[in-house]
């Protein structure tokens, strides 16, 4: 593929947090020539005339621009990646590929209500982790006891996985999988072992 430009906020104080690191970790693990651009709040109004200026119009961060182009929405964008990888990061049949919607669109729900808790008062965030948390990886933890694993459908990295790792991890969920969802863990360990990712991930640390 062409370079590709990601562009996305910082949320809070963590360079990681939210959708765009989605983008950024399927960027890493495919080794794709790419620049993350930090968008800062102010900056943002402009750059969103300049998107919807390109016929995209409902621009939201994260965007990729490639080739002139620009794509928006993280899962989708996930998608128009991998089909131009000749289907990298999909499944291998229709059955496959709707269960990755399945997980994509429940993966959805899950951040909605992490974004609630994380912008919402203490008692949101108590319930949050008191009861959507766990709910939400016993959950997960049903889809990945599926398949062999350690991956969702089995032996092959999905878009899926990358929104589902980064789920557990911007929830700082994964000292919770020990004990309690143990194919979770199979998964989280064997995603942070892929080659690009480990070197990725060390640059974070
Ligand atoms: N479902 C979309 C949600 C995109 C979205 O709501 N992005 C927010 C930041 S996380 C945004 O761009 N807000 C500013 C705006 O809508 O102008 C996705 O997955 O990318």
């Amino acid at each position: 593929m062409d370079k590709i430009t990601l562009y996305y906020f910082n949320v809070g104080d963590s360079v990681t947090r939210a959708r765009g690191e989605n983008v950024k970790l399927l960027l890493e693990d495919a080794g794709l020539d790419h620049e993350y651009i930090r968008v800062k709040h102010e900056d943002w109004p402009e750059l969103k005339q300049k998107i919807i200026a390109k016929g995209v119009h409902s621009a939201t961060l994260p965007v990729i621009e490639t080739n002139g182009q620009y794509f928006v929405k993280a899962p989708a964008i996930m998608r128009y990646i991998s089909t131009k990888l000749g289907g990298k990061y999909h499944g291998s049949t229709p059955e496959e590929n709707q269960l990755l919607d399945v997980a994509a669109e429940l993966n959805d729900v899950w951040f909605e209500h992490m974004k609630n808790s994380f912008f919402g008062s203490d008692e949101m965030k108590a319930k949050y982790a008191n009861e959507t948390l766990p709910a939400q990886i016993s959950l997960f933890e049903k889809y990945y006891s599926d398949r062999e694993g350690p991956f969702i459908l089995g032996e092959k990295l999905t878009y899926a996985d990358i929104l589902i790792y980064h789920m557990i991890d911007d929830s700082s969920a994964r000292s919770m999988l020990d004990g309690t969802a143990p194919n979770l863990l199979k998964f989280v360990e064997a995603f942070e072992e892929r080659p690009n990712l480990k070197k990725y991930f060390a640059t974070l640390k």
